[in-house]
């Protein structure tokens, strides 16, 4: 095999083992990468109903066959296991040298199992992986963490790291690389911390191998120039993600007090241009002419790296209109490595809850003090902090008197920065997402609010399909999406990539399917964890955007309509060939190639 490796580093932190395994062309071709072999890994290796934070639970880190060579943007690593939040699939997509020095040294994933009896870090350099002590990280936040790791393996070392949420276990406690970015919103960090896994560092000096390679050093060439040349450039490299502050402002979608409205009053306190008025430099993941992490200096003199979402959940949803101070919470969040869009929407849903006196600890709108302290408990899991750090679902169930209603979550994962109050189409792809109401696979909202307002429910359907199916493809492949997004790099082009690095003639048609494989799989997945538990109830979008409608802003008066969500969603389940409750039919499972798994969910106890 050329382009991938064909090797999984196994590593047992149980019996303190590590071993290499060696997987088929067949296995590559089946699941590609990334999402792919973690989804296919997990089915495989996880016994239904295993606690995620229980020894037994698997880690994964996976990359694609595209990840680390000179391509754009190719520095992307999957982080996945069962979630601890949501209880099924749960995967993010972090930038880390650690992907590609991973590729480099030989392996295209790890599989981590077992768990240690003292905090421990792994070393990856080359083909010596040691499991070593890492007591004197223990307690510390991943900024720290990073500068040590750093100090003593070198500058060029690629690390993933936890803070003390993930040491804490709370269950949207992520991985940490690179100073601030973050992946895993699932609590992928709090797996690792049931590991007592503080660190993983890689390291290598060897170089990947291509099965074309003059012909892919060409195509990546001539692709990071086209970025350059596009007219977007400019202003993308000056607001990167933070310029959707306006646009969900001007679209009624920009998150506000716990998603009560889609406006916030004091948006151009903390939109793109005051960032720019505040930020100190840019940094970027491996490989990368893009270059979006735009770093500001914030209220505590600290330097805090913003993205929309950070801003747009720390800020407005909860009332804050004060850029540095959200900033700080940012910067906070990656320090004690706790995802940014399920704390912000905790943040909001304690306020609420607050404003309701269901709490009596004081947490007022847009008090920073307040929120600051919240986020201390939290990662500690002391005082009030013990209810939130359990998640909006878990929160609301414990305090009763209808708090589900506010609690803005699918399946316990809480939604992105996207009021959906006037957008069914992003409500479905929320509803309808691999690990809960994250963003990743359907952007729908910017398609609805340009061309689509007025799509018929079919059309809109059939465009989150079409977005899934693409979007997963750069999951698999495991490098960014934001080339072919923001400058339409094209996905020929990744076709093009992809054969001239593994030798493997595809197309289009072909990924589809394997990205329909995959869908499918991980909805079995949930199925299998959920046992009687499962139904389509739990693709339901939060109630408050069908009974509480915005006051103000482009949106006032909207709601999303049950009967037109559940025609959609019924519309989608017919065309992924998935039964009346979302669980695949034995002959869409048979026609994947996923017979193994209609075997084992014939068997699965249901209501
Ligand atoms: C991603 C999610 C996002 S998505 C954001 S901002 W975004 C939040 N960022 C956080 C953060 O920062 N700190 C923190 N403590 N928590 C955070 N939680 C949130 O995590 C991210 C970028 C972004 S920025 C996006 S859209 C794109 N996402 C991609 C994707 O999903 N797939 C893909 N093939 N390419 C993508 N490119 C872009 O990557 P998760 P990252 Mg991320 C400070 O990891 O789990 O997917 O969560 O990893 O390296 O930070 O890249 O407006
Ligand atoms: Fe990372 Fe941004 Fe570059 Fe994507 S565009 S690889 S998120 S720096």
């Amino acid at each position: 095999m050329k382009g991938w490796n064909g090797r999984i580093l196994r590593i047992d932190l149980g019996r303190s083992r590590t071993t290499h395994e060696s997987y088929t062309a067949d296995f590559a071709m089946q699941f590609i990468g990334g999402r792919g072999f973690a989804a296919k890994i997990l089915w495989d290796e996880m016994m239904p109903g295993t606690d995620p934070l229980a020894a037994e639970s698997r880690l994964i880190f996976a990359a694609g066959p595209l990840t680390g060579f000179v391509l754009p943007s190719s520095g992307k690593l999957v982080v996945a296991a069962k979630s601890p939040l949501t209880g099924g699939y749960g995967e993010g997509q972090l930038g880390t040298h650690a992907s590609v020095n991973l590729r480099k040294a030989g392996f295209d994933a790890i599989v981590i199992q077992g768990k240690a009896d003292h905090p421990c870090l792994v070393s990856i350099d080359d083909d010596v992986v040691q499991i070593l002590r890492a007591d004197s990280l223990s307690g510390l936040g991943t900024i720290e963490t990073e500068r040590r790791l750093k100090q003593e393996y070198g500058q060029s070392v690629g690390s993933l790291v936890i803070g003390p949420a993930g040491e804490r276990l709370v269950p949207f406690a992520t991985i940490i690389s690179m100073g601030g970015r973050s992946g895993g919103r699932p609590g992928i960090g709090a797996v690792m911390g049931s590991k007592r896994l503080k660190a993983v560092v890689v390291h290598s000096t060897k170089s990947m191998v291509a099965a074309r390679p003059n012909e892919l050093a060409s195509l990546g060439s001539e692709a990071y120039k086209g970025i350059l040349s596009k007219p977007g450039y400019k202003s993308w490299k000056n607001q990167g993600t933070m310029a959707t502050v306006d646009w969900a402002q001007n679209n009624g979608a920009l998150p506000t007090f716990n998603f009560r409205e889609g406006t916030f009053d004091d948006f151009e306190k903390i939109n793109g241009s005051a960032m720019e008025a505040m930020k100190v430099r840019v940094r970027g993941c491996p490989n990368c002419n893009m270059t979006c992490g735009n770093v500001v200096s914030d209220a505590e003199t600290e330097e805090s790296e913003l993205d929309y979402e950070n801003v747009a959940m720390l800020g407005p949803n909860i009332g804050l209109g004060d850029l540095a101070k959200v900033s700080a919470l940012n910067r906070i969040a990656d320090d004690y490595g706790l995802d940014t869009i399920s704390l912000g929407s905790i943040i909001g849903f304690a306020m609420e809850c607050y404003e309701r006196r269901l709490v009596e600890e004081r947490i007022e709108w847009g008090n920073f003090d307040d929120a600051k302290t919240l986020v201390g408990e939290v990662a500690s899991r002391k005082g009030i902090g013990e209810l939130f750090a359990q998640g909006t679902r878990r929160a609301a169930q414990v305090l009763g008197h209808e708090a589900l209603r506010w609690a803005m979550q699918v399946k316990g994962l809480e939604v992105s920065a996207y009021d959906c109050h006037s957008a069914p189409g992003m409500a479905l792809a929320f509803g309808t997402s691999p690990i809960g109401a994250h963003h990743k696979d359907g952007f729908m909202i910017s398609w609805e609010a340009s061309a689509g307002r007025n799509a018929s429910d079919l059309e809109k359907v059939e465009k989150l399909l079409e977005l899934q199916r693409n979007r997963t493809i750069f999951e698999c492949f495991s490098v960014c999406r934001f080339p072919w997004l923001q400058f339409s790099l094209e996905l020929d082009l990744y076709l093009k990539f992809f054969e001239a690095a593994t030798g493997v003639e595809t197309n289009l048609i072909d990924l589809h399917n394997t990205s329909d494989r995959i869908y499918a799989l991980i909805r079995a997945f949930w199925v299998r964890e959920y046992g009687s538990e499962w139904s389509c109830s739990l693709d339901q979008p939060p109630a408050r955007w069908f009974e509480e409608p915005p006051r103000k802003g482009p949106t006032k008066g909207e709601t999303l309509k049950r009967e037109q969500y559940d025609q959609m969603l019924n519309c989608y389940y017919k065309k992924r060939g998935w039964n009346s409750q979302g669980i695949p039919t034995k002959e869409t499972l048979n026609r994947l190639g996923l017979d193994y798994v209609s075997r084992e969910l014939a068997v699965t106890p249901r209501a």
